[in-house]
């Protein structure tokens, strides 16, 4: 094995809270307007970041968004000082607060999708910012989301940093969590699996007519096209329409991959077979076997896979060539899901070991540890120009705690965004975080 994967963790923003804000994703609407805890969530992500550092994995961390972001509120119209704009905005519309109050930043696989340099032609990084356009709370993240990646990966000749794709739905991009790579290794070329929901150009039969299928080709094939990627290297796959519908709102929540192993769902995509043929033909090429390992439905069902989020896992290489899946602990408390791990942890595969995290606070909104994280390939070089206030050791994860209980509050509903000492807290508390990861003024309101 050589290169590395660094998994870079969202942390969870100060208003953490439950909107209701995403329908297809059915843990979002089922605790709509429950009380969250957003000092739990951070923490829990932050234990998860910690403990993968411990075991030896390159962990870094992104910081959360400011919310509410006042910049969309007073593009929305409303106006006077702050105060006045969160009191004018909960008078029209507490959804609409609350909406553009969503700490959904956290969850970074929607961040942007990465190529690593060892596929790209130019020998760079690329990053291409997802738009997120088909969630409105989701789409005004794009601005703060290029910011911060431009200031954790600053490094022109390393780093290449591509806009998101225009809002338009046509184009939606949902960011990595729709993107797999697999290969030998992080540092050499691999195959890259773009996955999408529907066509965006035109409206095909075979789309999902319940829930909204996110991600578009047209889409993918921008991403593709700006990453500078071989045609010999890229397959594009059709999620299975009828898993959107049952809940599987982005790929992530069917499938993951790491290395040469695909880990999903018998009904991940459609016409399964015919895909991974052309993944095994084009791994080939670069002389690695595809190894894909296939949940079937008579183990566990699509409707299991989404209550646990099995597929939402992390696979990660250890340094004796083997791999730990890292589950949530909601895979632990399912019979058949458990059952399943426990077979596959003894049955000789590449992944022999499991990690149970408690997540649950993100998880009550959809969001499972491999959406907590976005993955970045990179070779020694390229990790040595990443921002170093961002990667994650002891006294980072001891700061970031210390942080957290300092400016975090323990409940969070609907009714607190409001509350204009609550914009203070968040934005002095991001103003100490920026200086505590080494990251300069990435923030619209540390400009001013
Ligand atoms: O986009 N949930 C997120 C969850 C994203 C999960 N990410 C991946 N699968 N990679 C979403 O649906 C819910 C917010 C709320 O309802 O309060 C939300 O945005």
């Amino acid at each position: 094995m050589s290169g590395y994967e660094v998994n870079f963790d969202g942390l969870v923003g100060l208003t953490h809270h439950y909107a209701g804000l995403s329908f297809g994703n059915e843990a979002s609407t089922r605790n709509q307007r429950e009380v969250a805890n957003p000092k739990l969530a951070a923490k829990q992500g932050l234990l998860k970041m910690k403990a993968l550092a411990d075991l030896g994995f390159k962990q870094g961390v992104l910081p959360p968004h400011e919310r509410p972001h006042l910049a969309t509120l007073r593009q929305l119209g409303f106006s006077g000082n702050d105060a006045q704009v969160l009191a004018q905005a909960n008078a029209y519309s507490p959804r609409l607060l609350s909406s553009l109050s969503s700490a959904s930043a956290m969850w970074v696989a929607n961040a942007a999708t990465v190529s690593p340099s060892a596929d790209s032609a130019d020998g760079r990084v690329h990053f291409t910012v997802a738009n997120l356009n088909n969630k409105f709370h989701r789409a005004i993240e794009a601005d703060t989301t290029s910011a911060i990646l431009r200031a954790t990966f600053n490094h022109a000749a390393h780093f290449a940093h591509h806009a998101a794709l225009p809002q338009v739905a046509s184009l939606g991009d949902e960011g990595a969590a729709n993107h797999n790579r697999l290969g030998a290794d992080y540092d050499r070329p691999a195959v890259q699996v773009f996955v999408y929901g529907r066509d965006g150009l035109t409206t095909g039969d075979n789309e999902p007519v319940r829930y909204p299928a996110r991600q578009t080709r047209l889409a993918s094939d921008a991403v593709a096209r700006l990453h500078q990627l071989s045609p010999e290297q890229t397959v594009f796959v059709q999620q299975n329409p009828e898993a959107i519908d049952r809940g599987v709102f982005h790929n992530d929540v069917i499938s993951v991959s790491n290395r040469q192993v695909l880990f999903h769902h018998q009904q991940a995509f459609v016409n399964q077979n015919a895909a991974f043929d052309e993944i095994r033909r084009k791994m080939a090429r670069l002389e690695c076997d595809f190894q894909p390992i296939e949940v079937p439905q008579a183990r566990v069902t699509l409707d299991d896979a989404v209550a646990t989020y099995l597929f939402n896992s992390q696979l990660l290489s250890r340094a004796d060539g083997k791999m730990t899946i890292v589950v949530p602990e909601e895979s632990r408390q399912h019979a058949a899901v458990w059952s399943y791990l426990s077979d596959l942890r003894e049955s000789g595969g590449p992944i022999d070991q499991i990690q149970v995290f408690d997540l649950r606070e993100s998880m009550r909104n959809g969001g499972g540890p491999a959406c907590l994280r976005l993955r970045v390939a990179l070779n020694e070089t390229e990790l040595a120009a990443v921002n170093r206030g961002s990667l994650i050791d002891d006294t980072l994860f001891h700061r970031l705690n210390q942080w957290v209980d300092k400016h975090y509050r323990d409940r969070m509903t609907q009714e607190d965004l409001v509350d204009p000492q609550l914009l203070l807290e968040v934005r002095h508390a991001l103003d100490e975080l920026t200086q505590i990861l080494q990251l300069g003024n990435i923030y619209s309101f540390q400009q001013g």
